[in-house]
């Protein structure tokens, strides 16, 4: 087990993300909760994961799956009670794993007490918690858009203002410019702190700091101050692990971010990568093939540009995000091999990883009937480009590769009904591959997902290199295999990957004929398709 008490041991862990809602039932409501969670530790622990990633488990009414929070210090009955996350708090410290809860501090829920509050009137105490700008309620402030479609000004009569929203018309804004604000969201992480929270995820965290009549959204004048004056407030023990979700994070400004005296947060998700397969100038529906020089080369700038100045995370999924196996690999024939390479590609990399729910049984995308869908996201979006006249075929295709959907259908536990996650019926369709992909027929093949992830697991915990090693290109241009080399002065390993379905030539570099870790049977001279292969000097 890792010594949690010292600063940066993060960087030698491992962290799993939960969606509660999909994760395991277990009173059979068909929703999945915190005692399902309990009831799961011992699979992680088997993993060899050192942290769970909690999408949010406070009480929400669920209009964008509880990233719109009532109450920050109340858990949600639909996931159990505060006793229940004390219990799993305390059952996952005793294997060894730390609890990493999401904070959503850009926005409340519209039903939160203190919104509730700030709309009764201009000089209510809690009216300046929300942002808002006076109007007539014909034309909104100005023409930003939020983030699920519409308008980012919603119009209160009553008090003739508009507020503003960068999501959903039920997510309201929080300004971050009132210290009084400030002090209440650091004195509830000083609670969940309290409670035993070892780390915190901070949803949208590079939005805070908005500036909306200048349009201003991502990456604010006062953000960093915010970030600096949020890590001395609430962040004060050396050992907890910070992780900001932040779209419009580079590589210069990640090292604010993960800046090593820890002044800021331990790390972020940067999305650079994952918007590679779309159209440049678009949004994340228009596709694109991704072409592999680009990763290449975006995967280097960050590996470079961090090392030894910052620190990366490393995710290829998450709850928001399409399943990797249907996006870059192949769900089909080569499931396994591709889910295996892209493992590979990314655990061999300098950095945190971060391993979504039923990647490491390589669980897959889903198409479901439009009326189906139940992301906030997803369902906007098919009326919005609806209503603009895009063809049919066109907006499902691009729900079908993007829909944030893909990635909240149920875990896929076993071949019984509902795939073991729930006796009740589903809150959203099992998909329908679970008798094929699923956590007990991995745990039963020794070539299963699940232990190659298992095995790149250890191996991380095993060699230095990963942690601390360079990161160099190897045949940079190449279009079809992704090789690079990480080294100290100790020992070099080599990453090989092929990206694609064919059988393609590699000369492996001289002095690597140790290979630790292979996701075929044998070694060949060529690449066979989805071929993954690290070799250890
Ligand atoms: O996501 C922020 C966000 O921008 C993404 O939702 C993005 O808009 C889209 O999903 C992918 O292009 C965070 C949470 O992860 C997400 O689940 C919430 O819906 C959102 O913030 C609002 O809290
Ligand atoms: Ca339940």
């Amino acid at each position: 087990m890792l010594d949690k008490s010292k600063s940066g041991w993060w960087k030698s862990a491992v962290f799993y993300q939960i969606y509660p809602k999909s994760f395991q039932d277990s009173n059979g409501d068909g929703i999945g909760d915190l005692p399902g969670i309990l009831s799961r530790l011992d699979y992680l622990v088997k993993l060899g994961i050192d942290g769970i990633w909690l999408s949010p488990v406070c009480q929400s009414p669920q209009a964008d799956n509880g990233y719109d929070i009532s109450d920050y210090r109340g858990i949600s009955p639909m996931f159990g009670t505060m006793e229940d996350m004390e219990i799993l708090i305390r059952e996952a410290k005793k294997r060894g794993i730390s609890i990493i809860l999401d904070l959503v501090l850009n926005h409340t829920s519209e039903e939160h007490f203190w919104f509730q509050e700030a709309k009764k009137s201009r000089d209510n105490p809690y009216h300046d918690y929300y942002v808002w700008v006076d109007g007539d309620g014909v034309t909104p402030p100005n023409d930003m858009r939020a983030c699920f479609g519409g308008s980012a000004w919603t119009y209160v009569p009553e008090l003739g203002q508009y507020y503003f929203h960068q999501f959903a018309v039920q997510q309201p804004d929080l300004n971050w410019e009132n210290p009084v604000l400030r002090r209440e969201l650091y004195s509830m992480i000083r609670f969940w702190v309290e409670k035993g929270i070892e780390g915190f995820r901070l949803d949208v965290i590079d939005q805070i700091a908005k500036v909306p009549m200048d349009k201003i959204t991502a990456n604010g004048p006062r953000l960093h101050d915010f970030l600096q004056e949020l890590s001395r407030e609430a962040f004060c023990e050396e050992g907890l692990v910070t992780v900001g979700e932040a779209w419009g994070a580079d590589v210069e400004r990640a090292t604010l971010y993960s800046a090593p005296d820890g002044s800021e947060l331990s790390m972020v998700f940067q999305f650079q990568h994952i918007g590679l397969d779309q159209q440049t100038g678009g949004e994340k529906w228009d596709l694109k093939p991704l072409y592999l020089p680009d990763l290449k080369h975006c995967m280097e700038g960050w590996q470079q540009g961090l090392n030894g100045t910052g620190w990366n995370s490393l995710f290829m999924n998450n709850h928001d995000l399409p399943r990797i196996v249907s996006r870059w690999g192949n769900d089909g024939v080569y499931r396994v091999e591709s889910a295996k390479m892209l493992g590979t590609f990314l655990h061999g990399m300098q950095g945190t990883p971060y391993i979504y729910q039923g990647e490491e049984i390589g669980m897959t995308n889903i198409r479901l009937p439009m009326e189906e869908y139940e992301d906030i996201e997803t369902r906007n979006l098919y009326a919005e480009r609806k209503a603009a006249g895009f063809p049919e075929e066109e907006i499902r295709n691009s729900i079908y590769a993007r829909s944030r959907d893909n990635a909240r259908t149920p875990m896929q536990w076993n071949d019984k009904e509902n795939a073991g996650f729930t006796t009740g019926s589903p809150w959203f369709r099992v998909n329908p591959n679970y008798k094929e992909i699923n956590a007990e027929k991995a745990l039963n093949d020794q070539n299963s997902i699940f232990y190659y992830y298992q095995k790149l697991i250890s191996l991380r915990k095993n060699h230095r290199v990963f942690r601390d090693g360079s990161f160099t290109l190897v045949d940079a241009e190449n279009e079809k295999v992704f090789a690079y080399l990480r080294e100290t002065d100790e020992e070099a390993l080599l990453v090989v990957c092929n990206f694609t379905g064919e059988e393609v030539p590699f000369a492996i570099p001289d002095g690597f004929a140790d290979c630790i870790l292979q996701n075929y049977p044998d070694l060949t001279e060529t690449l066979r398709p989805y071929e993954a292969r690290m070799y250890l000097r």
